[in-house]
């Protein structure tokens, strides 16, 4: 890889890959990913594409070995936290929020367990792959607790008698559902996120992030704003301008042949997160 093209990581396979293919598609990043190869050059900017794990990237951007990687934020929370007690580089800096990965990393508990706080849990094992986060939560609740570190398949260690709880990302909850859990308690909130290496970029690759840092949000402002439309009695006007989010106002029109109703149309910034 040469020094003067912007590295970039990404997941090669998994949840956050379509989407950050999509994104730098969208940023007018041409790259031929068709292929099985570990780093795909742009066809059109001075860009290189590594494909790794997600769980390389943060260290790939905190080691240096690349400039920017796109992430979930909770396996950098957890590497910043695992490096930080190894004393190894954490720096670095998130350039951008992104609109897709959203999940959140929650407890939760067999269908029939009587929970009633995070003190339920005392004592008992969780099992969970981002032990770091877990740790934290559980120590500033004060609450003493066994972990059980899994990479995979969490959401079974309770049904095989490896753990009492669990710690795991959820997102539309059918996971849990389906193996008979409930969540109890929501400990960190996740989307992905754009990160950069820590140490300054030559001034042509910092003016290159720029340009893509500016064409994320001009592709994520597209995709956030949605316009609703609906029909309301004009005595709830000011109440259903007051449930909406943002402080613009709509635009109100006559019924024709209706005077109790009006017509009410409102531009909404939608956020991405769970
Ligand atoms: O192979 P590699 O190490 O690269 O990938 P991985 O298997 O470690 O990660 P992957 O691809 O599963 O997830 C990548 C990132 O996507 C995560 O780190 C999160 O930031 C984000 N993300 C968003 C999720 C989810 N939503 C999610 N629902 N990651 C995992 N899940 C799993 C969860 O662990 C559970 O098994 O989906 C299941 C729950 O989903 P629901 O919809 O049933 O609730
Ligand atoms: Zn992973």
């Amino acid at each position: 890889m040469s020094e003067q093209r912007l590295r970039i990581a990404i997941q090669k396979k998994g949840r956050l890959s379509d989407d950050t293919v999509k994104l730098l598609k969208a940023c007018g990043v041409k790259v031929n990913l068709n292929t099985q190869r570990l780093i795909a050059h742009s066809e059109n900017m001075p860009i290189d594409i590594l494909r790794v794990r997600d769980d390389d990237i943060p260290g790939l951007v905190m080691d240096g070995v690349v400039d920017l990687g796109f992430i979930g934020q909770n396996v950098l929370e957890e590497e910043s936290m695992m490096r930080a007690v190894a004393n190894e580089p954490t720096a670095h800096k998130v350039v951008k929020e992104l609109a897709f990965g959203g999940c959140r990393f929650s407890l939760a508990v067999d269908n029939d367990f009587d929970y009633q706080g995070v003190e339920s849990l005392a004592n008992l094992r969780i099992a969970t792959t981002y032990v770091h986060i877990l740790k934290r939560f559980m120590e500033e609740a004060n609450v003493p607790y066994t972990s059980c570190m899994l990479t995979g398949s969490v959401e079974v260690a309770p049904r095989a008698g490896l753990a009492d709880a669990i710690c795991d990302l959820v997102s539309t909850g059918a996971t849990l559902e389906a193996n008979g859990l409930k969540e109890v308690e929501v400990i960190y909130r996740s989307t992905a996120v754009l990160m950069q290496r820590e140490e300054a970029l030559s001034a042509d690759k910092q003016d290159l992030v720029n340009r893509i840092l500016t064409r994320i949000d001009g592709v994520q402002s597209a995709k956030e704003c949605k316009y609703i439309m609906l029909h309301a009695p004009k005595a709830n006007l000011e109440a259903i301008n007051s449930l909406l989010p943002g402080s613009e106002r709509p635009t109100v029109m006559e019924l024709a042949g209706n005077s109790d109703h009006k017509s009410i149309r409102r531009k909404l910034y939608l956020s991405f997160t769970n």
